[in-house]
């Protein structure tokens, strides 16, 4: 019966468009969500975290206005195909088939449309590739070293630092004195960088590869070991800001965060000074990855 086709179709369209839209709306709540957590994510958080630089404001936008509105008008056109080839050419609206197998038109279509959209997708994703990979003069260069599995930073002595130091991954029963404790994203020591200024950080992996990501900060990076990878940001936000390794390096993998702390200019000078004394007996890890390798000794009883 042809009534009873519609409402099969009508009823299996429902849920997918519910599906569809599921994302916009809880994109929308995710946006409300993410206001009162900037800098890390929040329980429910559907989309980006709120980005603190131009270039994750950019990410942020390539998204929500080039690629959500393709892949909304895609899934609609599809399932619309989809519809009419159930509703018009079942076996009983259409017990004779067509005996079609080529159109050139429809296929130069197919294969020309999709190449059109790939290229209105490629000339700003490009841009923005290079506007993420292009460095401005810095103002402040930090190193940061992915490790089995936490991450060391190091301040060059040039910019007032000479230092480095282990970020190991807080556990609760040790963060009764950090009120803003976040579980898997807290860490014993941040790295801090001041607001508005040109930050490069250069990356770099000591066993493995490992990943330097900061979502709010719009920064993602391999950390390569043998290779200097270099990203950069400038925060226009006091804060801080939480990443996490986007590289499956191992057991520990989900346990090494990322904790960058934006503050003002005398704050960070000030942060500078005590941590030239705490750190003082880490040393400096040359920026060029030149330190000495240890080579394995059968002899050596470690
Ligand atoms: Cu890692």
């Amino acid at each position: 019966m042809r009534q009873y086709g519609w409402v099969r179709t009508c009823s299996a369209a429902i849920p997918a468009l519910l599906v569809m839209a599921s994302p916009m709306l809880l994109a929308m709540a995710g946006t409300a969500l993410a206001e009162d957590g900037i800098g890390h994510p929040v329980p429910g958080q559907y989309g980006f975290q709120v980005g603190v630089t131009d270039i994750a404001r950019e990410i942020h936008g390539f998204y929500d206005d080039l690629l959500f509105p393709i892949i909304t008008v895609i899934s609609l056109f599809v399932m619309v195909l989809i519809g009419i080839c159930v509703v018009r050419f079942n076996e009983k609206a259409n017990p004779v088939p067509s005996k079609t197998t080529h159109n050139a038109v429809l296929e130069v279509a197919w294969t020309i449309v999709p190449v059109l959209i790939l290229v209105v997708i490629a000339i700003p994703s490009f841009r923005l590739l290079t506007r993420q990979l292009e460095l401005p003069k810095p103002d402040i260069t930090i190193k940061a070293t992915g490790k089995q599995w936490y991450w060391s930073y190091d301040y060059p002595k040039d910019q007032d630092g000479g230092f480095g130091f282990d970020s190991t991954r807080l556990e609760e029963k040790d963060a009764k004195n950090t009120p803003d404790f976040i579980n898997l994203l807290s860490v014993d020591n941040e790295a801090v960088v001041p607001v508005n200024k040109n930050i490069q950080v250069d990356v770099i992996g000591a066993d493995v590869i490992h990943g330097f990501v900061v979502q709010s900060l719009g920064v993602r990076i391999d950390a390569v070991p043998g290779r200097l990878n270099s990203t950069w940001f400038r925060a226009d936000r006091e804060g801080i800001y939480y990443g996490q390794c986007s590289k499956l390096c191992g057991k520990d993998h989900a346990y090494m965060p990322i904790a960058i702390r934006v503050v003002s200019q005398p704050a960070y000078a000030a942060w500078l000074q005590d941590a030239k004394k705490k750190f003082a007996q880490n040393g400096l890890v040359p920026l060029d990855g030149t330190a000495p390798v240890r080579l394995a000794d059968a002899a050596d009883p470690r």
